[in-house]
């Protein structure tokens, strides 16, 4: 497939589900120190990027990412938001943003354990080296917030979870301070958010940056599905695994014989069907409107 370009702007990467572009030269934001995020459609599981995407999947989850920053910068936290004027083409799922210095580390923060967080938990008792008490389960509300950073992958690489230590060599010791103080705030003032609307904000994954004057500045997208674990309040039981807010339709259908598809060949997932899109659609939706009590449903 050939993606037409976007007026005033050059392709400069693409992840899984989104799009980074600079600025054109003679364009209105030459020279600004920018970029444009576009979130898109596309969706993933298993590793897979999935056709088709989920209709207004990029406005919902750039739109709640904009809601947290109005959120976060009420209380304080700064963020790389310049502008949402963007090409009509992408109106809606496109921010312009401030270019930052990005640390090259993931502050992820864990109020529960899931995922890998529960594997080295299983193997060692500790989570990126913190110990933890007996008897926790998957799903286990953890004692306090913890902050277990990880690595940067290369595109299409695996994150790995890394000490505080490791951080600390890797970045320098104020900086991993500042990180971690950063990061548990953040998660502290929108886990408290999310809990009050019926959501509970499992974990998350935040990317800051450094201005030029060197503070730290949220960055990317945050506290969205795609970036967090989501789980519904309500079906909430440690001791088995949590069903996704958003995915959890694709994953079952994908791993069921309806779609005839073996996880652990090397085919392409086949087509997920209409009724799995539609259900998953209206998944992001419910999240956008428990948080923000918005209704979002006229943009799409
Ligand atoms: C974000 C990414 C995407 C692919 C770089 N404010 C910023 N300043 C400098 N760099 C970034 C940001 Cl957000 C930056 N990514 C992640 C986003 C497509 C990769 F839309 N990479």
């Amino acid at each position: 497939m050939t993606a037409a370009g976007l007026p005033g702007w050059r392709h400069l990467s693409s992840g899984k589900v989104r799009d980074l572009y600079t600025p054109e030269a003679g364009s209105q934001w030459e020279g600004q120190d920018v970029l444009l995020m576009v979130a898109t459609d596309r969706i993933s599981a298993y590793d897979h990027v999935l056709s088709p995407g989920i209709p207004g999947k990029g406005i919902i989850l750039t739109q709640l990412s904009l809601w947290w920053f109005e959120q976060l910068a009420a209380e304080g936290i700064g963020n790389h938001l310049v502008s949402t004027e963007v090409p009509e083409e992408v109106a809606g799922r496109g921010v312009v943003v401030r270019a930052l210095d990005m640390v090259e580390a993931e502050a992820i923060v864990r109020g529960y354990l899931t995922g890998s967080g529960l594997a080295e938990y299983r193997e060692t008792g500790t989570v990126t080296g913190i110990e933890l008490p007996e008897g926790l389960t998957d799903g286990s509300a953890l004692p306090e917030p913890l902050f277990t950073p990880s690595t940067k992958a290369e595109q299409g690489d695996h994150d790995e979870n890394i000490s505080f230590e490791q951080l600390q060599q890797s970045i320098g010791a104020d900086l991993a301070r500042r990180l971690r103080d950063a990061a548990l705030r953040v998660y502290a003032l929108a886990e408290a958010k999310a809990r009050a609307a019926g959501i509970i904000l499992a974990d998350t994954k935040f990317e800051f940056g450094l201005d030029s004057q060197r503070a730290l500045v949220l960055a990317d997208e945050v506290l969205t599905p795609d970036s967090s674990r989501f789980w519904p309040a309500e079906d909430w039981a440690p001791g088995k695994a949590q069903p996704s807010f958003d995915k959890q339709f694709v994953r079952n259908w994908l791993t069921s014989d309806a779609s005839g598809w073996d996880r652990n060949s090397d085919d392409a997932p086949p087509e997920l069907p209409a009724h799995i899109v539609a259900a998953t659609q209206e998944r992001y939706l419910d999240a956008y409107r428990r948080l923000t009590g918005s209704e979002l449903d006229h943009l799409i």
